[in-house]
């Protein structure tokens, strides 16, 4: 194996983000860009030498060149072994369980997830670590660090590698292991559901229609439900990974998803509607003629979660990012267990998992999961759900109701404004930074504020601290507003406005959008965003 020493200049704008690298693809095909990126990774974990890697992405174009590239690069830094997904391919959480699986140091996942795919697309790179659980704060910031600092890299000089049969090769004295992305991780979920049940549950009738939105989990999906669950063919739709998403924006929520929302709000409608994104990682619930939100999907699985055989003995607590509805405070509460709010981001909840304090967490962006990886789980929360319904023996619609009852509902929304020119979203941030010591007290169309900070974090298992991780606004009420940009695009800002309004025993099924109105009202008035951005309405709201 030839080894050489290529000499190259940093970029000066390869900061991770919310999750890992994002860019646009040409640039990640900028000559010794993703190589940069990748050399400073080493570096940032103390070199690859004798270290085993999971490898793997979405399927998204430059997915496989970029592997050809990492694996030539760990073979120069003496790695012992890499392990990669057939194909390239390996969703999120599935990289994570290997990881975990085979006590790897840590892995590589190439995936802008939601975010469209194809040369004038994005394309993205993660570092995951031992844990199986995305690079702390820590962490990303030594790897930044190293992409200023680099003026060279390794790499070896061999043919590509094939990576479409399952077995073993090398690079030199590096041991690859190409394996079936799928087996590892439906064995996972088979031992933390009941798969009895559910597919007795499609034995009797129960439709399902999954969309895997042209991305990676369409072989996951394939294979679980319609393999080992039984359920019909045809259940999976958009079910083969293409480079580009079949040209979609493979983001499971109702503007990205309208073929199955159209589809589970007509008379045609299975009993559950299902999607999942790029990377595998977050899930979209849909009953019959109902959306179930991400916010309440989290709370209605902890509130459930007993009824599978994983979570039997009950959950440790239950961690959500900041942004997503207090509804998973509420079933805390019940349950008896501690709820932790963290800063946006899987990262933030790797610590309080591995330290056993929590065992579900979840987002707002349709994502959740629990111990059993280091990810957010698009499928799990899917497979959880089907074992709650056959559990319960009642719709989504009816858990939805009956959870509502019992615990009130945070109705809620969030509205994104895109590619907003940077400088001025971080004008209305700076607007709404120089407010915040005097609004307690003040009214805005009509709603007083009686708490307004920026969130800022304090990880109770290691001590990190994160700061600015977003403005909350609190009101009389029981309404919040929260504001933050976004850490995850490639053009512009993202100004993500998170809204709730909390109805105790009031009504639990009018229009979300009316039930918001005020509080939306109010927080455009603080911020000002109209006049400040320049933007009259959201370009997407979730
Ligand atoms: C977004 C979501 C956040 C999620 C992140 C990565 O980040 O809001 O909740 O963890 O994407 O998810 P941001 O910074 O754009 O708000 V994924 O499925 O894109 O890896
Ligand atoms: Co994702």
């Amino acid at each position: 194996m030839t080894v050489k020493t290529i000499s190259t200049t940093a970029f000066n704008d390869q900061k991770p983000g919310t999750s890992g690298l994002r860019k646009k693809t040409r640039s990640f095909m900028v000559p010794h860009y993703l190589e940069n990126y990748v050399a400073a990774t080493f570096t940032a974990i103390g070199g690859g030498s004798g270290k085993s890697f999971v490898l793997g992405g979405d399927g998204r174009f430059f997915n496989r060149e970029a592997i050809q590239t990492i694996l030539k690069m760990a073979a120069a830094q003496g790695a012992a072994r890499v392990i990669v997904g057939q194909g390239g391919l390996l969703s999120t959480p599935a990289a994570s369980h290997l990881i975990r699986l085979n006590g790897a140091d840590g892995g590589f996942i190439l995936s802008a997830s939601h975010n469209p795919g194809g040369i004038d697309a994005d394309f993205g790179l993660k570092f995951n670590a031992a844990n199986g659980g995305p690079a702390s704060e820590a962490l990303t910031a030594r790897i930044y660090d190293a992409t200023l600092a680099i003026e060279s890299y390794d790499i070896a000089y061999v043919e590509d590698v094939n990576l479409d049969t399952v077995g073993q090769t090398r690079i030199g004295d590096m041991v690859i292991d190409v394996v079936d992305p799928v087996v590892d991780y439906s064995d996972l979920m088979a031992s933390l559901f009941d798969f009895d049940a559910i597919r007795a549950l499609f034995a009797g009738g129960f439709s399902m229609r999954f969309d895997a939105m042209h991305a990676v989990t369409g072989p996951y999906a394939h294979k679980i439900l319609e393999g080992t669950l039984g359920a019909p063919e045809g259940t999976v739709v958009n079910g083969t990974p293409s480079e580009d998403f079949g040209k979609g924006h493979p983001d499971p929520n109702p503007i990205w998803a309208k073929d199955l929302m159209d589809l589970m709000l007509s008379e045609a409608a299975p009993d559950m509607g299902a999607a999942s994104d790029g990377d595998g990682d977050r899930n979209m619930i849909v009953g019959k003629g109902t959306y179930v939100t991400p916010s309440d999907s989290l709370a209605i699985l902890a509130a459930n979660a007993h009824l599978a055989p994983a979570y039997r003995d009950g959950i440790a607590g239950i961690a959500r990012s900041m942004p997503t509805s207090a509804a998973a405070d509420r079933v805390a509460d019940a349950l008896g267990v501690p709820c932790f709010e963290t800063p946006t981001g899987w990262k933030f909840f790797g610590t309080l998992l591995d330290a056993d304090r929590v065992t579900i967490c979840g987002e707002e962006s349709a994502g959740t999961g629990s111990h059993h990886v280091r990810e957010k789980d698009g499928l799990w929360a899917v497979l959880l759900w089907l074992n709650i319904l056959a559990a319960r023996d009642m719709t989504v619609a009816q858990v939805q109701a009956d959870h509502w009852q019992r615990f009130g509902r945070n109705y809620y929304a969030r509205h994104d404004y895109e590619a907003v020119e940077s400088t001025r979203a971080e004008a209305m941030m700076t607007h709404l930074r120089g407010q915040l010591d005097t609004m307690a007290g003040q009214s805005f169309a009509g709603l007083t504020v009686t708490k307004a900070d920026d969130f800022a974090y304090t990880d109770p298992v290691d001590g990190s601290t994160s700061a600015a991780q977003g403005i909350r606004l609190f009101f009389d009420g029981g309404a919040r507003a929260v504001f933050r940009l976004s850490g995850t695009g490639t053009e512009g800002a993202t100004i993500r406005l998170y809204l709730e309004q909390f109805v105790d025993d009031g009504d639990h099924a009018a229009p979300v959008e009316q039930v918001l109105e005020q509080v939306r009202k109010a927080a455009l008035e603080v911020s000002d965003l109209p006049a400040l951005t320049g933007r009259n309405t959201p370009d997407v709201i979730t």
